[in-house]
Order: structure tokens, then sequence, then C-alpha cells
């Protein structure tokens, strides 16, 4: 198939200038490609698809000004039987999502692991799209939900499309792909009644993971805090399964995938979530999106975990087995190279929902391994986009392009766009000089050749006994978090756990699944339900190499500035407006913004006399929307906060969230009237200059922590 043949547009070229030094030769191309299929339709006649233009776009034709319409109106017509079938099918997982468009740049040739040229080239930027998203929920659901995040990212490499289909979470809930359909049935919205929502609060999701114990590791992930997080840039990526890298001599490596986010790692509270998802179910994308509109482009390191063929037994599990992930201390991350997301889509349905992922699609210099797992998703991942999208043409669609040359003797289907020219769609052939033919492998530039991967067995249907081991690594995983994190987990346990009707779900759950990654979580959880505490596990836990893992702790995560956080800055007449100025440049500096809040839209009177318009009510941006509040001084606007219910509650909200507030000068006396005691994070009663500088640090902590238990006596 032909590749695009115009020129970057002015207007795509000049999105480029200036943001690089190094070849910009990939990212044009997809760009290019993109715009080819853009339409642009200001200055231009309104038609019908067949080109003939529209003299009235009001008025159906009728036989008579009041008489019944003709089937003769072919206008209307084309119009609504194309809006007739403007719905395609949601992904049956992974429904709700959102996506942006970057580039991907390695810090130095990777030659001694793979051969990937988009690993071998650092002075290359290669195109990419992300897409993130929940699991549970349909494509309309709210985005805060407690949730694994899908992590999808599009290469489209000079050799081919590589998508890393990854997750937010390193492992998975289950070990083989024939139990996807029953995990996912069991998760999804009630079979009766289509109930919950985005959740895995009820019945039958309770029922299947308590009496499957694989699931083990990855529920105790997605009840802690990583399944809740405040936005996509703070979240790890993972590719989950063991992959290979085969390098240029044939020397292959397993690697497990890693996205590091450069915002650090961190998560909503639980109380915020719920809340946001019903004030901002579209909190997520719109973080995105506004992220990448301001110029504050989310960042993402790559990295692999390295080990060498003949390492693959010294574990105490099986690499091949998703549920187990390799700990850091074990095997270091090694990075290779940087992920920028700097262009938001032009069309979320062209785009976001017509991006077909697949972690079958590959390019020479990775592979995959055996995991029986991702044996299945080579299966599903194409096989699901012919009910989604339609018909095997669709990697026709412009989002899905491989941004080099793709040729081959497929031929017609559903929606083709290509017109193939030649008399010979078959191999081999003499008509058309036997094109397009086969490339041989080669050390670069070569064709695709799989792993040589010795294999000798016996036809069987068995789970191998080194997958056997369920708990040890969930054990790990609750022993590597720090005291906060447990009490999380604990809770989250016990909130969905009481959401299930039936008693033997709930106890079995905690007797045979949490009392044997730990007795004290499971002795808690039976507490706060009212159940009798298990005194034993019923497995016989195992040895194990590592007792503890800190990089499973989101707290050792932090990236230690305050780089993206927002802050939102309270307002009303009388408000010191020199105040406001310190901390705007401040956060600034930082790489921070701040919105400032009024108690209603209309722009106030600063105490020097200046107007100052707000950017939104409180009530339009509420506390769960931003990482800290800051109130400026000034007598007049700190009366007005203490007799403003709005005003009252937003602190309280954001004391209860565990944020750092600032209450400067004659502000200082709302901590009092609200009875919250100063700490680390709530900084009262100095002047601006000398606050704004604890509270930078106070955000850099992203929660006072150590308030968690007062917090508790706030209201809700
Ligand atoms: Fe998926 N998964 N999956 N999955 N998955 C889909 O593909 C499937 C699994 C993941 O933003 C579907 O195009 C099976 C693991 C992401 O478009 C479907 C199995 C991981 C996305 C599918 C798994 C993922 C999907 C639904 C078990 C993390 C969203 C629509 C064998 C490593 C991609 C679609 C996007 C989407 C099947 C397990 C990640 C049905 C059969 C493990 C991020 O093909």
């Amino acid at each position: 198939m032909p590749a695009p043949k115009k020129p970057a547009s002015a207007e795509a070229a000049s999105e480029l200038a200036g943001t690089d030094t190094t070849d910009r030769r990939n990212r044009n191309a997809k760009l290019a490609q993109l715009q080819d299929f853009r339409e642009d339709a200001s200055g231009q006649a309104l038609t019908t698809n067949t080109g003939t233009r529209i003299a009235d776009n009001k008025n159906s034709l009728k036989a008579g000004e009041r008489g019944p319409s003709l089937l003769e109106d072919f206008i209307m017509r084309e119009k609504i039987t194309h809006f007739d079938h403007e719905r395609i099918p949601e992904r049956v997982v992974h429904a709700r999502g959102a996506g942006a468009h970057g580039y991907f740049q390695a810090y130095e040739a990777a030659t001694d692991l793979t051969k990937a040229d988009f690993l071998n080239h650092p002075d290359k930027q290669t195109p990419v799209f992300v897409r993130f998203s929940t699991v549970q929920g349909p494509r309309g659901s709210a985005d805060t939900v407690r949730d694994v995040r899908g992590f999808a990212v599009k290469f489209y490499t000079d050799e081919g499309n590589f998508d890393l289909v990854g997750n937010n979470m390193p492992v998975f809930f289950i070990q083989d792909a024939i139990k996807f359909p029953d995990f996912v049935h069991a998760v999804k919205p009630e079979a009766h009644n289509e109930m919950p929502t985005g959740g895995s609060a009820h019945d039958t999701f309770w029922d299947f993971v308590s009496l499957q114990p694989e699931s083990a590791h990855m529920v105790l992930w997605t009840m802690s805090d990583r399944a809740i997080p405040v936005t996509y840039r703070a979240m790890q990526g993972f590719g989950v399964h063991t992959f290979r890298l085969i390098n240029a001599e044939g020397r292959s490596v397993f690697v497990k995938f890693h996205w590091k986010p450069v915002s650090g790692v961190f998560s909503l509270v639980w109380d915020e979530a719920q809340k946001l998802a019903g004030k901002d179910p579209d909190f997520h994308r719109r973080q995105l999106w506004n992220d990448i509109e301001n110029g504050d482009y989310p960042e993402w390191e790559l990295g692999v975990q390295v080990i060498a063929e003949e390492d693959e037994d010294k574990f105490d599990f099986d690499l091949l087995d998703p549920t187990k992930l390799v700990p850091e201390e074990l095997v270091p991350v090694r990075k290779l190279g940087k992920m920028v997301l700097n262009r938001n889509p032009d069309n979320f349905f062209a785009e976001t929902e017509q991006a077909a992922f697949h972690v079958g699609h590959i390019v020479p210099g990775i592979d995959f391994s055996n995991d029986p797992l991702m044996q299945g998703r080579l299966f599903s991942y194409t096989d699901t986009q012919l009910s989604r999208l339609g018909g095997p043409n669709f990697n026709e669609i412009p989002i899905n392009r491989p941004v080099c040359p793709f040729h081959n003797n497929q031929r017609d289907a559903m929606h083709r766009q290509t017109i193939n020219k030649g008399r010979a769609p078959y191999e081999p052939n003499s008509i058309d000089s036997g094109w397009p033919k086969e490339t041989p492998p080669a050390a670069s530039g070569g064709g695709f050749e799989s792993y040589p991967q010795a294999i000798s067995g016996v036809k069987l249907r068995k789970r191998a006994e080194s997958f056997g081991d369920h708990f040890s690594q969930a054990t790990l995983f609750w022993n590597s978090m720090s005291a906060v994190e447990k009490e999380h987990i604990i809770g989250a346990y016990s909130f969905e756990l009481g959401k299930v009707e039936r008693t033997f779900i709930r106890e079995r759950q905690v007797n045979e699944i949490l009392a044997n990654i730990d007795l004290t979580l499971a002795k808690r959880v039976a507490e706060n339900l009212g159940l009798p505490a298990p005194k034993a596990p019923t497995v016989t836990p195992r040895k194990t190499q590592l007792k503890q893992s800190p990089a499973l702790s989101q707290l050792n995560l932090l990236a230690g500035n305050i780089k993206s956080r927002k802050v939102a800055v309270l307002i009303a007449d009388g408000v010191r407006d020199a105040d406001v100025k310190q901390l705007l440049d401040a956060l600034k500096k930082q790489g921070a913004s701040a919105k400032l809040l009024a108690p209603s839209s209309a722009a106030v009177k600063t105490a020097e006399g200046k107007a100052l318009t707000p950017d939104d009510s409180m009530l339009g941006l509420p506390s769960i929307a931003f990482d800290a509040v800051f109130v400026p001084g000034g007598a007049q606007a700190a009366k007005t906060f203490g007799t403003d219910g709005a005003a009252l509650h937003y602190l309280l909200e954001a004391y209860k969230h565990l944020k750092a507030i600032a209450l400067c000068g004659e502000a200082g006396d709302l901590a009092s009237q609200l009875y919250l005691e100063a700490d680390e994070g709530l900084l009262s009663g100095a002047k601006a200059a000398q606050v704004i500088p604890a509270f930078v640090a106070a955000i850099a902590q992203h929660r006072v922590w150590a308030r968690e238990d007062k917090a508790k006596r706030v209201p809700a």
C-alpha cells in the first residue's frame, strides 16, 4: 500500500517548529499522514457525501408546507441514515478511555539488547499514540472509579507498529487466557440488573476472585491506592508479561517493560475518588487534555528489567506466570528512553475510539514469551476489532496506519481504502515480477523472524506446578506497604466486601484468601465486616527470596517536586493581591499552576483596589479537583470566607483529604474557627512570603499523612 505522498502541511510543520533539534523525520511522517485525512470545513460549502451543495439544511422536502415528507428527499435520508449508524460497539473491556499523541526518544542505542530500530537511534523521535482506560465501566462511565488502568502505547516505528498494551499494575488476575471471559463476566455489572457501573464492589466479582486464588495478588493491587490515581501522568505502566528482546547477533534476553512517570506516582484518597466520579466524571481525561493544551506535557521513561536466558529459573516464581512481578530489588530497571505526550487528538472518535491496539503488533528485535495469558491475547486483539471496527481493514484507519510503507496480497473486504494496482495478488507470481517480495531476516532492516526457541512437550491441558504459589507475592506486596497504605487497603476490602450481599462470599474471601496473604489484614477486614477473625492461614506460607520490596510503595515514588500540581487560590473582595502574585510566581517557577476561585464567577476587588477576575467559582471547581488550597491575606476577604459555607466547606474538605493548606495573614483565623490544628501541611497566620516555601514543600509530599487520624473526625 502506498505511503502517504503529501508533505506535512504548513500547520503540521509549525506545530513542530522549535520543539527540538533532533531528527523529526518520523514525527513528520505521522503528522503528515494524519493531515491527509483531517478535514477542515471552515470556509467550505455544506454538501452531501457525494459533493452536491446543499441549499437548505433546515427543512425536509414535503408535499406542501404542512404536507407529508417525501421519500425522494435524498438529502434528509442520507443525513439520517448516517446518524442512525454513528455508534460502533464499545470495547468489551477498557471501553472508557482517553488518548494523546506524542513521541518516544531513546537515551542511547540499546544495541546490546535489541536490534529494534526505534531503540537503536537516540537521534530519532518515534511518534506514539497512547490510550489510557479503565477496565470495567462502559464508554460513558466515570474516570475515578476503583479499577485497573489500561496503558496502551502504539509506537509508529520505521519498521512497523509496536504496541505495548499494558496496565498500571505489573500483574494480572488470571494465569491462563481461557479464564478471561469468566473473569470479565464476573467483574462487569451483574447480569440481571446491570449494576454497578464502573466498580468491582458486587457479589459476582468477589464470588469469582474468592474461588480463584491466583487472583489474590492482583486484587490486592486493585484494593491499594494504585487503583485510584490522581491523574494518568502519576501512574506507572507495565507490560505485565515477560517479553523477549533480540539483538543483531540473534542473542535473546527476557524483559519486563516499565513506564516510570517523571511526575512521580501518587493517588487520590477514596472519598475524593467517589466524589469526583459525580462532580467531574471526566476528571482524568480533562487533566490530560488541559495539561497538553497548557504545554505541561506528561512524560514517562521507558525501562526494562533484563533477565538473561540462563537466569530464567533463578526466581522463586515462574517468569511466565503473569500473576508475578520481578522485584526491582532483584533486577533493577534499565532506562531506555523517554515518552512525551504533546498533542491532543483532533477528533475523539476518529483517533481515540478507532485506535486498535494489539499485543501482537511487534517489530524485529522484540518477541513474545510463552506466558499463556499473552498467548491468548495474541488471538483476541485482532479478533475483537473485526466486530468493533467492522472488518479486517482496520489497519487502514488513519490512527492505525503504520508510518512505514506496507504492502501485501491481502485484498478487498469491508471498508477497503486502498486501490491496489497490479494483477497478481498472490505469491509466488511472475505477472507482477513477484512483487511484493519477502525480506530475509538480517541484523538490521531485515524481515521479522521469530526467536528460534527449542520446544518439546506433550499436548495437554495443565497448569504448570511452577504456577502454583498464589500468595507469596501478595504477601510481599502487603509487607512492602507503608502503614497508611495498609490502612487504605483494609478500608478498600472492607468497603467492597461490605457491598457483597452473600455472607459466604465475604467469609471465603477473608478466610481463604486474605488469611493467606496476611493474618492482620484478614483480621482487620473481618472485624469491619462483623465476621469471626481467622486464626491461621489455610495454605502453608512458602520461603521467599525477599520479605519486602520498597519499590512497590508509592510513598517511595514521589518526584520530590511540584511540577504539574494544581493549587486552588480562594479570593474575595479585599484579598491581598500581592499574596496572590507571590504564590503565582512561586508556582510558575516550579512548573505548577493555580486557579483563582471566588464565591461567584464575578470579578473581585483586591485590597490594593484592583479588579481580579476568578477562573471559576468555588462551587464550580471544588477542592477535590486540586492538590492544595491557598488563601491569601486580606481582612475583608478573610471575614467573608468566615461566613461563607462554600469557602468553609472548601477548607474542611481539603483538610479531610490531607492536602496542603496555606492561610496567610488574617485568613489564619479560619483554622481556629474550623478547629483545624496546625501541622506540616496546614500553615496559618504568617505572611505569604514565609508560608509559601513550606506550602510548596508540603505539596511535594502530596498528602499530610500524619493528619489522617485527626481528619477522620472532620465531617465527610
Ligand atoms: Fe486486554 N483486551 N485482554 N489485557 N487490554 C482488550 O481489545 C484480552 C490483558 C489491555 O486502549 C480488548 O481492542 C484478553 C492484560 C488494554 O484500546 C480485548 C486477555 C493486559 C486494553 C482484550 C487480556 C491487558 C485491552 C478489548 C487475557 C495488560 C485497551 C478491546 C488473555 C498487560 C486497549 C480491544 C485500548 C483491551 C482481550 C488481558 C491490557 C477484548 C483475552 C494482561 C490496555 O481484545
